[in-house]
Order: structure tokens, then C-alpha cells, then sequence
């Protein structure tokens, strides 16, 4: 059964425009929000790889729990100026990486994006900053309609400044401003989002993630990844594929003992990627950052480990963690349900670090010396069908091609815990084509997610998609 929440964030995608992402490939807009940990220097590292795929709006230094102006140790603030000097990095290998994609934003351009935000206190949210100044600027911006999809690497303190200065300048403006809003918080790593984002925004329904499943991408890697991915993060891949001969920005990237240290915040921008799962009609859906299930008005969190969880009604954050909680499990039943829980973000891994390895390619290779993605296109098969129980479907993808000519190797699953239908498996390989037959116990209303993975065999391998939703109808 769809829930109503489903069905209005599909509703307020739909008004807002969204969709035309999908139909028209504009791209995502994005603003991040970042405390500067190293996690997060390294995650930029990707993120300024990955910005051919977005339209980035902003780069925000902001605070966090973790990390503030005054903290000490640990605590303390890396000086603003990272960002730069990452873009600056970005510059001498970007007109390599144009060679790959003419798309990728200019440095200049990033650099004009780059605000300091709120940095001083954990969640000082008080002062007008340039950083939440920009954010709300780019959201009351009419000239553009698309989402402005809001992603807290850090504390969600800028966010809050941004969203005050809306509410005390433009009040009249907030339903249509949070129409446009989607938000990624990678746990709340501050007060704001309780004290003053919930009480006064929820209720206009801002699609908004808070992940806690993102911790597998952070420092308890080596930990909760199952061993099939592991090998991806290990120093021997790392060595190979990110950190040597791949230019000056990968040179920067930020390790431990040559193997991935963490990128906690990574998959807040993951699942902007348009690589054909649609994850961003529908957090429900899931895909590179994850899968998150409705919990209150438009908030979506992580789906509970077992029925004995309990989800926390306040702050979710890692105090209350339940990767946290997880963390240190040894018993084999605690095991399988950490790994299960990670599963979302885990099943992608493979292909989200040869993503990476192949624009680390980018960086230093001509375009016929390196790989690029195959480009998935569907044939006479729409991306939603309507089918009875029993009836029989052919899928096709047969209009997909790879740049680069290389040989294509196609899979159809059914990613089960997506749709609502959790009657028997559906699979099949190796064809462009996929029959399918509803299976006869499928009710109506039921959805059946039907995934085409197809991979190329080029170096690194490379994985495009494309998601076709059934519907169960009478
Ligand atoms: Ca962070
Ligand atoms: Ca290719």
C-alpha cells in the first residue's frame, strides 16, 4: 500500500517541477554544508569529481558538535580556507577533467559559491552570515523553480540561519520556499534542527532525510562493511585507483595508511547522482545514499535493524545512534543485522568506488585512455506501468549504448525492500530484454521495483541504471 506521505512527496515533486529533472537531464541543484573534518576534506575530494553531476549553488563552512571555532583538540575548526585550497586543486585538474565531461563548473565558478557560514558555537545559529545569506538567497530566487537540494555535512546551525532570515524578512514566502527545499542531514550533528527547524518548518512538509546509515561510509568502515565491498576501501584498491598517479587533487586526499580513512558525509551527495535509480523522486526508493523509510510529515529515517528498535522521536543523532549502538557487535545474529542495516548504502558500494576510481582517471588520462559511463535507455517500456496480477511484461532496455563502445553486460533484479510487493523474487541477466510476470498473489496497489544494472568492461567497470515501477492494478 502507498502511503500518503509517499504519495505527497511525489505530489510536491511533481508541482514543483522536479520531474523535469528525470525528463529533460537538468540537473540536481545542490548546496553543502560542511564542519571541515577530515572525513569531510576527503569527501570534497569526490564531491568536486562528482560536480559535473550537479548544479552547485553553494559551499558552506558551518559548525557541528564535532567541530567549531573555540573547539580545542579534536574539536577544534579547521581554518576555513580548506575549501579553497581544495578548489584550487580542482583547478589544475580541471582542464583535464573537461576533456571528460565539458560540464564540469569552472573553478572560478565554485569559488563564487564558496560562503563561510555559521562556525562560531555549536549551534550558534544567530548571526547573519554570508553562508545562510546565500542559501537563502538561492532558495527565494524565482527565476529558477527546480528543488535546491540542502545537505548538512556538518550541524544543520547555517541551515537555520538561512531559514530564520526567510521567516523574519519573506514570512509570507515559507510554504513556497519549503516547497522547494529538499534537506540531507547526515545525523543532526547540532541542536538547530529540534530547537528552532522542526517547530517552525515540518509542517510544510520539506522532504528532508536524516541518515544514520551514512556511518558505514565513515570511520567504522573496516568494521560493518561486508568483505565483498571491503576489498574497495582496503589500501591495496586505494593505492591503485585514487591515491597514486591521479594528479594533484587525488594526491590531497586524505587516507589512513593508504587505505580510505572515511566519507560520512558522501552520501548526501551520492543520492543527487542522476545514475538512473530515481532515488530522488522517493527516499523510500533508495539508492547511492541509501533508503529511508517515513517516519513524520516529509521526514524520512533509516529503516529500524529488527522490530526491537525503538525510533527516537527527538534528535537523531550519535548519541542514540543505532550504528553507533551497533558498532562493536561480535555475537553472528548482531552481525547480520548491522550488515543488513548498512545494506542500503553497502549494495552500491562496488560501483560508487569504481565511479570514483574512473574520474581519479579523469583527472590525468585522455578521453580514449579512460572509461565513461554506459548511458541506459529504455525501448518501448515505460519507466511506470500499470499491470494486473499475472499479466506478462517485456523489459527493455535495448536503446542503451557506452561511449565508449565497450561491451555491456545487463541485469534485472527486483529490489524488493523498495516496493511494497514481498511476494517471491523476480531476477534475470545477461539480455537487454527481461520478461516478467506479475506474480499472480500481487495485489493491486502493490509496486514491484524492477532494476536494470548494466556495467561496462571498461576499466574501472562502470554501472549505469534504470528503475521500472510496476503497479498492481484490479
Ligand atoms: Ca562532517
Ligand atoms: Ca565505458
Amino acid at each position: 500500500m502507498m502511503k500518503t506521505s509517499h504519495i505527497l512527496f511525489i505530489l510536491i515533486f511533481c508541482v514543483t517541477g522536479a520531474t523535469r529533472i528525470f525528463s529533460q537531464n537538468t540537473k540536481p541543484r545542490v548546496i553543502v554544508t560542511t564542519d571541515g573534518e577530515a572525513d569531510d576534506r576527503a569527501s570534497m575530494v569526490r564531491f568536486l569529481l562528482t560536480s559535473n553531476e550537479f548544479d552547485v549553488e553553494g559551499i558552506i563552512n558551518s559548525s557541528s558538535q564535532f567541530h567549531w571555532v573555540g573547539g580545542t583538540g579534536w574539536n577544534a575548526f579547521h581554518p576555513v580556507s580548506w575549501v579553497k585550497d581544495y578548489i584550487d586543486l580542482y583547478a589544475r585538474v580541471y582542464d583535464n577533467l573537461k576533456l571528460h565531461d565539458p560540464d564540469y563548473p569552472s573553478p572560478d565558478y565554485l569559488l563564487s559559491k564558496w560562503k563561510v557560514g555559521n562556525i562560531n558555537g555549536i549551534g550558534e545559529d544567530d548571526i547573519r552570515t554570508e553562508g545562510a545569506e546565500l542559501i537563502a538567497q538561492v532558495v527565494l530566487d524565482d527565476s529558477d523553480s527546480r528543488p535546491v537540494w540542502v545537505q548538512a555535512w556538518g550541524g544543520c546551525n547555517t541551515i537555520s540561519r538561512a531559514l530564520k532570515i526567510i521567516q523574519e524578512d519573506h514570512p509570507e514566502r515559507m510554504k513556497d520556499v519549503a516547497g522547494k527545499l529538499r534537506l540531507f542531514l547526515i545525523w543532526e550533528q547540532d541542536g538547530t534542527y529540534q530547537d528552532y527547524i522542526r517547530p517552525n518548518w515540518e509542517k510544510y512538509n520539506i522532504p528532508t532525510i536524516i541518515s544514520d546509515q551514512f556511518d558505514c561510509m565513515a570511520y567504522i568502515w573496516p568494521k560493518v562493511l561486508p568483505e565483498e565491498v571491503r576489498t574497495y576501501f582496503e589500501a591495496d584498491w586505494m593505492r591503485k585507483h585514487i591515491l597514486n598517479g591521479h594528479g594533484p587533487l587525488c594526491d590531497a586526499y586524505e587516507n589512513n595508511n593508504e587505505a580510505f580513512n572515511a566519507e560520512g558525509d558522501t552520501p548526501s551527495f551520492l543520492y543527487n547522482i542522476s545514475n538512473g535509480l530515481r532515488c530522488m523522486e522517493s527516499p523510500g526508493w533508495g539508492g547511492w545514499g541509501g533508503r529511508y523509510v517515513w517516519v513524520r510529515n516529509n521526514v524520512w529515517m533509516d529503516p529500524l535493524p529488527d522490530s526491537t528498535y525503538k525510533r527516537p522521536t527527538g534528535r537523531w543523532f550519535i548519541d542514540n545512534s543505532w550504528s553507533k549502538k551497533m558498532e562493536n557487535d561480535t555475537a553472528k545474529v548482531e552481525m547480520d543485522i548491522r550488515t543488513n542495516y548498512f545494506k542500503p548504502i553497502w549494495r552500491w558500494l562496488d560501483d560508487v568506488q569504481n565511479d570514483f576510481a574512473a574520474r581519479a582517471e579523469w583527472c590525468v588520462r585522455d578521453y580514449t585512455s579512460a572509461n565513461h559511463h554506459p548511458v541506459v535507455r529504455l525501448k518501448n517500456t515505460p519507466l511506470s506501468i500499470k499491470a494486473k496480477a499475472g499479466s506478462k511484461l517485456k523489459l527493455d532496455a535495448g536503446k542503451t549504448y557506452d561511449p565508449d563502445g565497450d561491451v555491456l553486460s545487463f541485469k534485472w533484479w527486483n529490489y524488493i525492500e523498495a516496493g511494497t510487493y514481498s511476494g517471491k523474487a523476480i531476477s534475470g541477466s545477461g539480455k537487454t530484454k527481461f520478461k516478467i510476470t506479475v506474480p499472480d498473489d500481487a495485489r493491486p496497489g502493490d509496486t514491484i521495483h524492477m532494476i536494470c544494472e548494466v556495467t561496462d568492461s571498461g576499466k574501472p567497470p562502470l554501472t549505469r541504471y534504470v528503475r521500472v515501477i510496476i503497479t498492481v492494478i484490479p
